[in-house]
């Protein structure tokens, strides 16, 4: 056991009273990868993982109206760790440190930046629905995960290798980013993105009457590389959630409203709605060449009935679900307010956009399947395994046989239906959105959990069950209570995804403080440091357990201060942070990083500053003061 490479004289001190940090450092050799994949005698999974022993997959689960990616273990369906997104974070400080308030204000429309300002200088929400993986050649590559929120219309991209958001981007001319789906062919490449709510555009005030002729919903190719807008397509009616092929060359978006209804009446009037196909090399073409409009600095191509860049299939009734089958063929569209989904067959779609056959035409099954269809998984195995909301089940069918069926075949495609508890959105099944599906694990994500567990108030858990599908039948194994509200979830198997263990220093997320730093003539890796420049104070401070190396600092009533501090640590696990009495900030500074924050020291008097990551046996004592010179003396 090795301690800290780090060999500065406060360190000699972990000799007798690093307890804390000698633990972490033990952790950083400990690469045992036991597993816990083993079959029992009846050929079932276990979902026991054992002390000490690691999970077989990650878990990506969305947080919902939380705004913030939980990471679970698979199968023990244990919560490893939260990335906040959109939401504020009390122990990390995203939202009030200055690297996240870069990145979650640095991509906003010119209205909504002038909007923040007026709430306290960053939207504080959002509704996270979607986490996808970034794809190379139709499986997962283990760099991004783009995840859309639907409250505040933006699409954001966490880093894998450190498990951090670092782009928020809002999306213009659309209202409420709901489904979103990387391209899987050749690459991502494009991440797609659907607004759902039709809006009038431009939506400032100057039309709001008559949707029918004046309300549009736009469909939006955001390039996962640079988080630009690549372009958008404007469509008729309501758009629910989307799907690419594992071709490059179609992508798709449900629709529950193409009655442009505004209230639940109007829109669920027809039996019938649709699911748009967005041909990607005919809209580049048209980007290209100039056949589009220009809204907002993005080209907005005209994709309504009737275009040559979209089809609607029609598709019974306000469908919701969109999920491309790992056979890289079949693509379902799932019924909600109709039993049926609806498949169709994408090598059938080239003739479709030529005109030489109808949209229904590439439709090659609707099997009923039950009440209130929402989503569809898959195992690779040509089963498919779909949400019944209504019914309370989930219902797995075969492919193949669907489609002998709706030749005429009297064969039944439903193979077996569970129920749930209760009442399932989405469902996700391990690599099941790739091209190497595994069939291992099915995960439910129920909207009611009721009586399942203790009581805890008015306000119920969701439940998020975990079932075998590796044998012959489902089998539920496993209850897993969960805060708001978890739509969708993406299982990764732990292969891909590999983040590193400390901080790079030359990591982008504090480019800001480096050039700070260089222009105050101090290093962010050895400072203690205060540089007034004005009525501005910039304060540099390094963090080794126990010590924060600048214990006090003054400044004047007025000021305004930011404060920089560098994690030191090379030790795995060995995470500082940094708190400030009674000024609403607290901040992780995670091994070999730098955080800053900014404020007005508005507070005379003493202020204990301290660092809220038990790090070491002087954890407490891990502090210092910020004495705030009143302005009058
Ligand atoms: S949606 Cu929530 S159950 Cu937002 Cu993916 Cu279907
Ligand atoms: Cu550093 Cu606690």
């Amino acid at each position: 056991m090795s301690d800290s490479t780090n060999e500065k004289p406060i360190l000699s001190r972990r000799g007798f009273l690093g307890a804390a940090a000698v633990t972490g450092a033990a952790a950083v050799g400990a690469t045992h990868l036991t597993t816990a994949s083993a079959k029992d005698s009846k050929g079932q999974q276990s979902v026991e993982v054992a002390p000490g022993e690691l999970d077989d997959y990650y878990a990506f689960n969305s947080g919902g109206q939380s705004g913030e990616v939980r990471i679970l273990g698979l199968p023990s369906m244990r919560e490893l760790m939260r990335i906040p997104v959109f939401n504020m974070c009390s122990a990390t400080g995203w939202g009030r440190t200055n690297e996240s308030l870069k990145i979650l204000n640095g991509n906003l429309t010119p209205a909504t930046r002038e909007f923040v300002k007026t709430i306290g200088g960053v939207l504080p929400n959002g509704d996270l629905h979607h986490p996808h993986m970034s794809f190379t050649d139709g499986t997962y590559d283990g760099r991004y995960i783009f995840v859309n929120d639907k409250a505040n219309t933006r699409v954001a991209r966490i880093r894998c290798d450190v498990m951090k958001t670092d782009k928020v981007v809002e999306i213009p001319n659309a209202d409420g980013i709901h489904g979103l789906r990387p391209q899987r062919y050749p690459r991502t490449g494009y991440v797609f993105c659907n607004g759902e709510h039709i809006v009038p555009l431009p939506n400032d005030g100057t039309v709001m009457d008559n949707p029918k002729d004046n309300y549009w919903a736009i469909y939006t190719a955001i390039d996962g590389d640079t988080m630009e807008i690549a372009w958008q397509v404007l469509v008729d009616g309501n758009l629910d959630n989307t799907d690419a092929d594992y071709q490059g060359k179609y992508s798709f978006s449900t629709c529950y409203n193409s009655e442009k209804g505004l209230n639940v009446t109007e829109m669920s009037a027809n039996e019938q709605d649709w699911a748009v196909v967005f041909n990607i090399k005919r809209i580049e073409e048209a980007v290209k060449n100039g056949d589009y409009t220009e809204m907002n600095g993005v080209p907005v191509v005209d994709g309504r009935k009737g275009s040559r860049y979209t089809r609607y299939i029609p598709v019974p009734n306000s469908p919701h679900g969109c999920n491309a089958a790992p056979d890289g063929i079949h693509v379902v569209f799932n019924g909600k307010l109709s039993p049926t989904v609806t498949v169709i067959d994408v090598r059938l779609l080239d003739d479709l956009f030529d005109d030489k056959i109808s949209e229904r035409d590439v439709v090659v099954a609707e099997p009923e399947l039950g009440l209130g269809p929402l989503h569809t998984a898959f195992d690779g195995r040509g089963n498919a395994y779909t949400t019944l909301f209504i019914d309370s089940q989930m219902c797995k069918w075969n492919i193949d046989k669907a489609k002998r069926a709706y030749k005429g075949e009297q064969v039944d495609p439903i193979i077996q239906k569970i129920d749930v508890q209760y009442q399932p959105g989405h469902n996700h099944t391990t690599m099941g959105e790739t091209k190497e599906a595994d069939g291992k694990w099915l995960m439910s994500l129920n909207k009611f959990s009721k009586d399942r567990f203790l009581n805890v108030g008015p306000l119920k858990p969701e439940n998020d069950q975990l079932i075998d599908i590796s044998g012959d039948e489902m089998k539920l194994v496993h209850d897993g209570p969960s805060f708001a509200e978890p739509h969708d979830v993406l299982l990764v198997k732990r292969s891909i995804v590999r983040p590193k263990h400390i901080w790079d220093r030359d990591d982008p997320m504090w480019e800001d403080a480096r050039e700070w730093a260089k222009k105050d003539g101090v290093t962010l890796e050895g400072a203690a440091n205060v540089i007034r420049d004005g009525n501005k104070v910039r304060v540099y401070m390094v963090a080794i357990a126990p010590v924060f190396s600048l214990s006090n600092f003054e400044v004047n009533e007025g000021d305004e201060v930011t404060v920089f501090v560098t994690n030191m640590e090379r030790i795995e696990d060995l995470t500082h942070g940094f708190t400030l009495s009674g000024y609403g900030i607290a901040m992780e500074v995670g091994p070999q990083a730098t955080s800053s924050v900014t404020f007005i020291a508005s507070r005379p008097g003493v202020h204990w500053y301290y660092c809220q990551w038990f790090c070491h046996a002087l954890h407490m004592e891990m502090s210092g003061q910020m004495n705030v010179k009143p302005k009058n003396t």
